[in-house]
């Protein structure tokens, strides 16, 4: 179920209820990709940076340690000990930039595995039958996720085919819910529009997917190499025509000013590995900009990271020690980077969340896109 309770401009206060718990929108859901989250840390520590819904992936967890295994230990949220609202991209995504040897057909994607050159196949019934084992809060549609820039015939019929997918994953989907040893009946299925920078076609693919009722809508395939402002663009060109009554989400994006503006464009939901990344190479946010740990001048400071931060690090750690454990190669400093990162992100949220409350989303928005990159 989702709500939108309050609107600046285009922009969305909401709240987005699901089997496992509620979520405040927008929202930005913290990526752990085969059931953890990289950088040594847990579900449990994910409570404690404010994460509202969790992430997995069916690529990952399909190929290990199976997502049969997972469903035999009682679903994914018991198996990694994360009993809030959690989201499976659906492979489709995963199998086109990890996989080798694909070949696309009508009937799905054959691929080698990126672990052992394992031939597998993976088509709408197979992602819906993964997630379904997984039992997660909500499952995505099985798309193609075209790369940009693509030819206007290629994206066609790219396009044509990711609606037919989507009619199927749509009937497996309702076919595993009412099935006796469902883990999760009450999972929910989510479309994603596709359509390259063909801000025509995306329309088109919008309208299409539209019509098939889903619990909520991506746009998928921005990010992916195309200039920010034709992201914006594409945005701009699809959301009048999302279903205004349901949750919108953008996958794989972004920086906190992408968020910002996507936001400011009427987007719910956002995923992104790159905090995470980031972290691990010593990129750490502030509300004054990035900062590189590693740098020489933080040898003798004494500050936290952020001086208003609440995470782990920030209250108990300054930037001398972290970058000492950084440059002593020590497990340590990943941990408590990627901690910052995702406690940062999810406290960006909540800024924007509490400005949307007070009618001053705008006045944020000038202050912060631009110059949180
Ligand atoms: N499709 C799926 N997952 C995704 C994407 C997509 O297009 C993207 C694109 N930024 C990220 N994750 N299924
Ligand atoms: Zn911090």
């Amino acid at each position: 179920m989702f709500e939108v309770i309050k609107q600046e401009g285009r922009a969305r206060r909401g709240v987005f209820t699901c089997p496992h718990g509620t979520a405040q929108t927008p929202v930005f859901m913290n990526v752990g990709t085969q059931g953890a989250i990289k950088g040594a840390v847990s579900a449990h520590d994910l409570k404690d940076i404010g994460c509202q819904i969790e992430l997995s992936n069916t690529y990952h967890l399909h190929l290990r340690p199976g997502d049969k295994v997972v469903k035999e230990l009682g679903g994914l949220h018991k198996f990694m000990d994360w009993n809030g609202p959690m989201l499976t991209d659906s492979g489709g995504f995963q199998v086109f930039s990890l996989a080798s040897l694909r070949k696309i057909k009508e009937e799905g994607v054959h691929f080698s595995s990126h672990i052992d050159g394992r031939k597998i196949f993976m088509g709408p019934e197979e992602s819906m039958q993964i997630q379904s084992n997984l039992g997660s809060d909500i499952a995505m549609a099985f798309d193609e996720c075209i790369e940009n820039p693509a030819p206007r015939e290629y994206v066609e019929r790219s396009i044509a085919r990711t609606t037919r997918w989507l009619e199927r994953c749509v009937i497996e989907h309702k076919r595993l819910n009412e099935l006796p040893d469902c883990v999760n009946p009450g999972q929910m299925l989510f479309g994603i529009n596709q359509g390259g920078t063909y801000a025509d076609l995306r329309v088109q693919h919008m309208e299409d997917i539209a019509k098939l009722d889903c619990d909520g809508y991506a746009i998928g395939g921005l990010a992916v190499g195309e200039p920010t402002q034709v992201m914006y663009d594409i945005i701009d060109a699809v959301e009048p025509h999302m279903p205004k009554e349901k949750p919108r989400y953008l996958m794989g994006v972004g920086t906190p000013s992408n968020i910002i503006e996507a936001v400011a464009r009427g987007v719910d939901f956002f995923d992104c590995v790159m905090p995470a990344r980031n972290a691990r190479h010593g990129k750490l946010y502030t509300w004054k900009g990035t900062i590189n740990i590693k740098n020489e001048k933080y040898k003798l400071d004494t500050r936290p990271i952020d001086e208003t931060c609440t995470c782990p690090a920030c209250q108990h750690f300054s930037r001398a020690y972290l970058r000492h454990l950084v440059t002593a190669g020590e497990m340590l400093a990943m941990r408590l980077a990627v901690l910052h990162n995702l406690h940062f992100y999810n406290e960006l949220m909540q800024r924007i969340r509490d400005s949307l409350d007070n009618g001053t989303f705008e006045e944020f928005r000038a202050t912060y896109s631009g110059m949180l990159d």
